[in-house]
């Protein structure tokens, strides 16, 4: 990409609205802007995000089994109604009426709809286990809305829902889930700490939230330290095995890990006190085991092998993505901008040429943004008449892993430099060798 072809509306002024780091740097960066309250648009940049955090959640849901499909963002109120959440959910509930009248409204999420699809389809237990999943905007007309897209009144979710015939069938599921998020996260550059959480407005017994520690999180959360380094389950995880799956959840709840809702002062301070870690933290991702709460009064139920009908056990697992980039800022970033952990980088390198129009600089900067693509990087290519300063501003601000810098001196020389954004070190090499190191 062009930079001089390219839509990224930076601002050099701080903007006043923004409280915490993560929302300042986004709308500096041109990565979003909000269109009304809590709404936003997300911009080349920061769709280019979005699409790579998505495409890691939907690898690791695919992991597991997990099956994509898309559901709208229009529901009908009637199945709300059958579920008898229409009334309960309140006024977070954006309701609406079309032509004839009818009442619909913009889903907050998607447990009714997916266990209509499922009954008007599944009949028998040899049809289970099933978990659908899909990515897709939600509505929730919070009280507060703030942070940017960290607490939005319309955001994304990756939503799966989970059926099975039997509770323990519904573990299994739920143990998927836990590992594959674990993996989500780590893949994210994340670590994310799974808490024994409330359920609130979605129901159940049992229930995880995935905490990331962060100063500016809206949750107070209570946990063991050594959750910080404990090991994160592996590609060749086998996710059917019901053993394994438990291994792992069983080691990742050993210790004390709580939000403030599920809090118990007594439990925590058994904990030893060099080990106790009390902060503050972002929701990233929650999950739900609630039995038959929707299968029964929607009338999901298969054939079990005894020939009987049961009402089928359901899990909902969410993850937020327009929460996450923001939580990746928050976690990685400093006093020049944003650092981006290179599976989700908007672009692997950014080729700045320091003098566009010198004839030297430009050929070379179109040798290396032409052989790096070749290669299948994706390539930001500075070829504005900027300033050196501005350029090396921007780069910085929107934290592209690498950067490549063309300058007439050391191209006169057959070199350019390669910088680390992260790091900050900076190396001189030949233009061939900058080329390789990234090509190999
Ligand atoms: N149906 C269940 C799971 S599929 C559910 O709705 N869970 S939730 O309410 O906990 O939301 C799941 C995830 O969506 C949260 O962990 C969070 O990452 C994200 N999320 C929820 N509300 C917002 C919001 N207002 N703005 C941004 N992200 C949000």
């Amino acid at each position: 990409m062009r930079l001089s072809r390219y839509f990224m509306p930076i601002l050099k002024e701080n903007p006043k609205e923004a409280e915490i780091v993560s929302h300042r740097l986004m709308l500096r960066a041109g990565m979003i802007r909000q269109q009304s309250q809590g709404i936003y648009s997300w911009l080349p940049l920061g769709k280019r995000v979005l699409d790579k955090v998505n495409a890691i959640i939907r690898e690791e849901q695919n992991r597991t089994g997990a099956i994509e499909l898309s559901m709208p963002t229009l529901q009908s109120a009637e199945l709300w109604q059958e579920s008898g959440r229409y009334d309960a959910y309140g006024k977070e509930m954006l309701r609406i009426k079309d032509r004839q009248d009818r009442p619909m409204l913009y889903g907050p999420t998607n447990e009714e709809m997916v266990t209509d699809i499922f009954r008007s389809s599944i009949k028998s237990y040899k049809d289970l286990p099933l978990n659908l999943y899909h990515i897709q905007l939600k509505f929730r007309d919070e009280i507060r809305p703030r942070f940017g897209t960290m607490r939005s009144r319309e955001f994304m979710m990756k939503d799966a829902y989970s059926f099975d015939l039997t509770r323990e069938g519904a573990e299994h599921s739920y143990n998927k889930m836990f590992a594959a998020y674990l993996r989500t996260f780590d893949r994210l550059g994340l670590r994310a700490i799974p808490m024994r959480a409330d359920t609130g407005p979605i129901g159940g017994k049992l229930s995880h939230e995935f905490i990331i520690l962060a100063d500016t999180g809206e949750s107070e959360v209570f946990c063991h330290k050594d959750f910080v380094d404990f090991d994160i389950p592996g590609e060749h995880t086998d996710f059917d095995s019901v053993e394994g799956l438990q291994a792992i959840f069983d080691k990742w709840t050993s210790l004390y890990a709580a939000t403030s809702e599920m809090h118990d002062e007594a439990a925590f301070n058994a904990v030893p006190e060099g080990d106790r870690l009390s902060a503050r933290g972002i929701e990233v991702g929650h999950i739900f085991y609630f039995g038959t709460k929707y299968s029964e009064p929607m009338g999901a139920k298969v054939q079990g092998p005894d020939g009987k009908e049961h009402f089928v056990h359901m899990g909902s697992y969410g993850i937020g993505p327009t929460r996450l980039v923001p939580a990746i800022i928050e976690a990685s970033h400093d006093d020049n901008g944003i650092i981006w952990p290179a599976s989700v980088a908007p672009f692997d390198i950014v080729v700045i040429n320091m003098k566009a129009g010198d004839q030297a600089c430009d050929d070379t900067c179109e040798l290396i943004y032409a052989a790096l693509t070749k290669a299948g990087k994706d390539v930001l290519y500075d070829d504005t008449d900027d300033r050196a300063g501005t350029k090396f501003a921007t780069a910085d601000l929107i934290g592209v892993p690498v950067q490549i810098i063309a300058g007439p001196r050391a191209v006169a020389n057959g070199e350019v430099e390669v910088k680390d954004r992260k790091t900050g070190a900076r190396e001189t090499m030949t233009i061939e060798a900058a080329i390789n190191r990234f090509v190999a």
